[in-house]
């Protein structure tokens, strides 16, 4: 009872914060995303009885505490419903820095949820394993599918929302330009800072109001093929993210200098008619969104910035996939 998965992380382009509860990871409010390609994780699950304890090795290394009661919260859902008590060994790699702001806990949980539903001997509808994703992170539910996808809000802390796809990878040919300013994992992780902001940001609830007209426009922009409309919401967005984050007690910056950096870079490339818009989740990471055929020149002038590490290109990616199943 083994298999191995690859799922791709996502970039919220209307993003996920706040939560319904805080057991299964229900989301307060709705959010649409685009799974990237270049980037990835390979996890394998093996169900053994010769296994003694469970085991967790991420990156080659074995799991904190805290990584480790996470995965069998997760693991432990997965056994009820496939109904076997046996022992679990996982595997999980990243080919990009962890806990850094590039959603490895989407494709985590997402690739997990493929691999460990198939070596239990489940075999679950994409809707199904998106849901079960969700309880891992709720950004894997979106990582379960490819090319744009749409996680709506839930109702309550024990309802099943899943996400769905509104348009696969081949539908729109974006770039999308990762500018990596930091590899260090972040100080707070998202979870511990949604909790921190829903409870004390007084931007919280305005937060909330205002997602769904984002979202009636993000679909509507993508819809159209129109990246300046996607660029323009996008930008806010996560501009209204982080306000959030920043005003809450204690407060949290996620930025560095590189940061500010590529945000004004951006803006300058706007400013001499170059049509790039940027994006940043929970780190101090900037994603940059162009169309392809512009991405050699916008790449090369993000390239000449000091405090820029590296920057991954990448293009719409993929559904989560089996690469391996042995029983
Ligand atoms: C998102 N982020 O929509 C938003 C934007 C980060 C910024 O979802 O607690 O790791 O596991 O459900 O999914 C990151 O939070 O949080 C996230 P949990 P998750 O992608």
């Amino acid at each position: 009872m083994k298999a191995k998965a690859i799922a791709h992380p996502n970039i919220a382009l209307v993003k996920y914060w706040g939560k319904i509860g805080q057991q299964n990871n229900s989301p307060a409010v709705g959010s649409i995303s685009l799974t990237l390609d270049q980037l990835a994780t390979t996890t394998s699950v093996e169900f053994d009885e010769l296994i003694e304890n469970n085991r967790l090795v991420l990156n080659g290394k074995p799991a904190r505490d805290k990584q480790f009661r996470r995965v069998s919260y997760f693991m432990d859902a997965i056994r009820k419903r496939a109904k076997v008590q046996l022992r679990w060994d996982i595997q999980s790699d990243n080919n990009f820095p962890t806990d850094a702001g590039l959603a490895s806990s989407a494709s985590a949980f997402a690739s997990l949820a493929l691999a460990a539903t198939h070596a239990a001997g489940l075999n679950l509808s994409e809707p199904q394993l998106s849901a079960l994703a969700r309880i891992g992170s709720g950004s894997a539910a979106r990582s379960i599918y490819g090319g744009f996808v749409e996680m709506p809000p839930g109702q309550s802390d024990i309802d099943d929302p899943a996400a769905v796809q509104l348009e696969d990878e081949n539908y729109w040919p974006l770039c999308i330009l990762v500018c990596v300013t930091s590899t260090t994992p972040k100080p707070v992780t998202s979870r511990d800072a949604m909790r921190l902001t829903q409870a004390s940001s007084p931007f919280y609830n305005a937060w909330v109001k205002a997602s769904v007209e984002d979202l009636d426009q993000m679909r509507s922009a993508i819809r159209g093929r129109d990246l300046d409309a996607v660029g323009t919401i996008a930008e806010h967005n996560a501009m209204k993210l982080h306000a959030l984050v920043m005003t809450s007690r204690p407060p949290l910056v996620y930025w560095n200098s590189g940061t500010m950096s590529v945000i004004n870079e951006v803006h300058r490339m706007r400013q001499d008619d170059l049509h790039a818009y940027f994006t940043i989740d929970a780190g101090p990471q900037v994603k940059v969104i162009c169309l392809d055929q512009d991405s050699s020149i916008i790449a090369n002038r993000l390239q000449s910035l000091s405090n820029v590490h590296e920057i991954i290109k990448a293009v719409p990616g993929p559904a989560a996939r089996l690469v391996e199943v042995c029983s």
